[in-house]
């Protein structure tokens, strides 16, 4: 019997609805819904995959439980008491630091990743946080923290409206978008070009992306923080700074002026290699433009002055006006976020509330680097105790990290190690228990991150497209049932975690004169939730007190659960619109234009004036049909041109005798990995590309289709000490390298590729 059912599709950030086949309980199909109310249709080869992703045959079916040195199946409940027995130790005898929780990129993917890692982490009382946030964008949270006072609210570039687009370090014609969640990325570009519009791309290389530009500019890698600087002087330089509406909620203009001086397009330009007419001529035309919106991603972000560039990016939103205007960047209101309260001066973002142990990072959003995971661990100081316990969700940061090889170490010295993932891979070797959630089509989806950084204000919930299989249990249990484990409550009704977050989100909110429910009783307002089960009655409970919310009655129109569900395909909620001020944090209740931390960052900046690399450097590139780590596992999405392959430029083979297909040895600062040469002028002269994510070939997983083509780590190539300072993330882009090719080329893997 062959059915139909929706399911909003979680392998990337655009969200994309999907009409999934299901025969016998197996997702036999998936296309694109042409009802979903943001997607329209849109599919990519991953989301199309999504049968073949769902039913990989090396997905764990029950817990995974060491027993003497070897992990073997075991029920549920064995699995349970053995977190139990295995972290609560530790935190009894060195306390609650020494149990380590790493975050994995999935669980802004799940709902169970929104509704429980914040009760793990605030249950243990832990600050050994780690999460793929300071692989990725912490950079950006960082600079909203400062600029707005709130480290979440981070402007999306209105593609739909814009008629300008200066886009950053990213790639969205492979990674369909991130901080910007927009299903169909690719058509609203062409879009934004039919209807007149530009776009330019600032990428050392000339990526699909690039192709679709009227510009594009392969810059030096790191070292966009320069050339936005230069931008940003520019507009001073000329008076072409005009705030627009934002301007009253703007404070520090002239400090900036003042801060930027130095960075005039001939100064940058060298480093950047860039000529300094260009750089006006971007600057001009970001001015002239009707609307224009900057945007920054992963190349912006994971280089050296992550943190500026990330800042940059928004002041030049600001200077031309462009911040929280339609076709400029707006901040998206979510229908999961809090009642907004009447603007006014807020509590301010801080950094560094507290240091890691060993190299004392500072932390940022509560989180320290995930680049010093390993030195926690394998560490012993005088002060605090190391990492000897890790509860890991959805997280392989033996390949998605610096220095891998250090951390597969240190990960086998742990007293204890518990992995939430549907598979047994390169991190998830070492737990001694691993707990598999079901694959997605058996589990409910709504989108509580990417809501907030989506290009249109929607909302859509999905139940699951498949009952749970027997012995499965769903994500939210599992993750509620560690919380319970690890922080002492073993064995408690999993209910109960959701029943008190219920019990204490209403209770605020009672009192808060600025609810829809201020007085009234949290018990009654809990009575009136629906959902059937634990998460469904949160998911009800937030929207209803949400922006757009019933308010439990007071606007009897507004959302709830049951509404959403009556709208499988989805409720729009209209295009963005200006916020400013109601969500500004800062302590003046401004835009702080030129916040303290970046002011004494900018010495740094300035120095890197100067700097030119003598070699070779490193960046990283993204697959279509590929994702992170741990979608090598996938027949269908493997194989033609989605391999691990070095892309180097003509002139660098041609000195460094590489030939298309040959192997090539390349040397980083944490070590060396082999790699074929792609030689290919998609990438500038003096730069070298290799993808993350591989590196299948480490004894004791169970991924069989990835390790028959492992690939390599690229990140073995990095030893952790890289980071941008204010926000603690891994610099992952511009590393220096050095390569030397060995014997013979390898047949078969010649050809174009991007
Ligand atoms: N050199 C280099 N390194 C990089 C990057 C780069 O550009 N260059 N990118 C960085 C970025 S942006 C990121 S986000 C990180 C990602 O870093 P990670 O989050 O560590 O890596 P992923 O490969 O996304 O691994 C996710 C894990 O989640 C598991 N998983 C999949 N689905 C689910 C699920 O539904 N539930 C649970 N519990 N687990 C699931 C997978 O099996 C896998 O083990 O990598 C970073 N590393
Ligand atoms: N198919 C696919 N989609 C994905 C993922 C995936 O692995 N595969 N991963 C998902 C995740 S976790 C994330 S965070 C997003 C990331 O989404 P994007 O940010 O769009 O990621 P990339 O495709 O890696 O594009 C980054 C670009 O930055 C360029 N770059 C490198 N260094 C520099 C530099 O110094 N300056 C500039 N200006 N550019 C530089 C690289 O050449 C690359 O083209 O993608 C998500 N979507
Ligand atoms: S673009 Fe992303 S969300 Fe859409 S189908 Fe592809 S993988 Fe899924
Ligand atoms: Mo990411």
């Amino acid at each position: 019997m062959s059915r139909t059912a929706l399911r909003i599709c979680p392998l990337c950030e655009a969200t994309c609805g999907l009409t999934l086949t299901i025969d016998d309980g197996r997702v036999t199909g998936a296309r694109g819904d042409r009802d979903d109310v943001f997607s329209k249709g849109f599919v990519c080869p991953k989301g199309a995959a999504f049968g073949a992703v769902d039913s990989d045959p090396d997905r764990l079916r029950t817990p995974l439980v060491r027993v003497d040195g070897e992990l073997r199946e075991a029920t549920w409940e064995e699995a349970f008491d053995a977190v139990a027995a295995g972290v609560r130790p530790v935190v009894e005898r060195h306390g609650p630091h020494a149990v380590g929780v790493v975050l994995g990129n999935p669980n802004v993917h799940t709902m169970a990743g929104g509704l429980y890692p914040p009760l793990l982490i605030a249950g243990l009382g832990t600050r050994s946080l780690f999460t793929a946030s300071t692989l990725d964008q912490m950079p950006k949270h960082v600079s909203s923290g400062l600029l707005f006072g709130d480290a979440n609210l981070i402007p999306v570039p209105d593609l739909d409206r814009t008629d300008h687009l200066l886009l950053i370090g990213a790639n969205p014609l492979e990674s369909n978008g991130s901080l910007c969640t927009a299903p169909d990325f690719p058509g609203r570009l062409k879009a934004l070009r039919a209807r007149g519009g530009t776009l330019t791309v600032v990428d050392p290389r000339r990526t699909r992306t690039a192709r679709m530009a009227d510009r594009h500019l392969a810059v030096r890698p790191g070292t966009d923080a320069l050339l936005l600087a230069a931008m940003a002087h520019t507009l001073f330089d000329e008076a072409l700074v005009d705030l627009g509406g934002c301007a009253p909620h703007v404070d520090g203009l002239d400090e900036l002026a003042a801060a930027l001086r130095d960075f005039t397009p001939e100064a940058v330009c060298g480093a950047c290699d860039v000529d300094a007419e260009t750089v006006r001529t971007l600057a001009r035309e970001l001015a002239a433009a009707p609307t224009a919106a900057v945007y920054g991603r992963i190349g912006s972000c994971t280089v050296p002055h992550g943190t500026l560039a990330s800042w940059l990016v928004d002041v030049l939103n600001v200077l031309t006006g462009n911040l929280d205007r339609p076709g400029g960047a707006l901040f998206p209101q979510a229908a999961t976020d809090r009642t907004p309260r009447p603007a006014g001066p807020g509590r301010g973002f801080a950094l560094g509330r507290w240091h890691s142990r060993v190299r004392r990072h500072p932390e940022a959003k509560g989180e320290l680097p995930m680049s010093a995971l390993a030195e926690e661990i394998d560490t012993p100081t005088d002060e605090g105790e190391p990492i000897r316990a890790l509860v890991a969700v959805a997280a392989n940061p033996v390949l998605s990290a610096p220095d891998g090889d250090r951390l597969d170490k240190a990960l086998g010295s742990l007293d204890f190690m518990v992995s939430v993932d549907p598979y047994l891979n390169e991190t998830s070797r070492h737990a001694d228990v691993v707990l598999p959630p079901p694959p997605p089509a058996q589990t409910p989806h709504h989108d509580f991150a990417f809501n907030t950084l989506a290009v249109r204000n929607q909302v859509r919930y999905t139940r699951p497209a498949v009952p749970l299989e027997h012995g499965r249990m769903a994500e939210t249990e599992i993750l509620a049932r560690l919380v319970l484990a690890a922080t002492g409550g073993h064995g408690a009704d999993p209910a109960a975690v959701d029943a008190l977050v219920v019990g204490q989100t209403l209770g605020k909110a009672v009192k808060d004169p600025h609810s829809p429910v201020h007085g009234r009783d949290p018990e009654d307002l809990a009575g009136l939730l629906t959902g059937a089960n634990g998460p469904e009655r949160r998911l009800d409970m937030m929207l209803r007190l949400g922006p757009y919310g019933d308010g439990f009655g007071a606007q009897p129109d507004g959302l709830t659960l049951e509404k959403l569900l009556a709208h499988p395909h989805g409720i729009d909620l209209g295009p963005l619109r200006p916020r400013l001020p109601q969500p500004l944090k800062t302590r003046s209740g401004k835009v702080e234009l030129l916040p303290a931390p970046i002011a004494a960052d900018l010495p740094r900046l300035r120095a890197a004036l100067d700097e030119r690399p003598g070699g070779l450097v490193l960046v990283g590139r993204r697959h279509l049909r590929s994702n992170n780590s741990w979608m090598h596992n996938v027949p269908a999405l493997t194989g033609g041109s989605n391999r691990c392959t070095l892309h180097v430029h003509p002139d660098d083979a041609e000195r460094l005798g590489v030939q298309d297909g040959q192997p090539v040895r390349v040397k980083g600062a944490g070590g060396e990995v082999t790699a074929p040469a792609e030689v290919t002028d998609a990438v500038r002269p003096g730069v070298v590309s290799l993808p993350h994510g591989w590196g299948h070939d480490r004894p004791g997983t169970r991924m069989r289709h990835a390790a028959t083509e492992p690939g390599a780590n690229v990140n073995q190539l990095l030893d952790g000490s890289l980071l941008d300072p204010l926000s603690g993330n891994a610099v992952l882009n511009g590393v220096p390298v050095e390569l030397a090719p060995l014997s013979a080329p390898v047949p078969g893997t010649s050809g174009a590729l991007t």
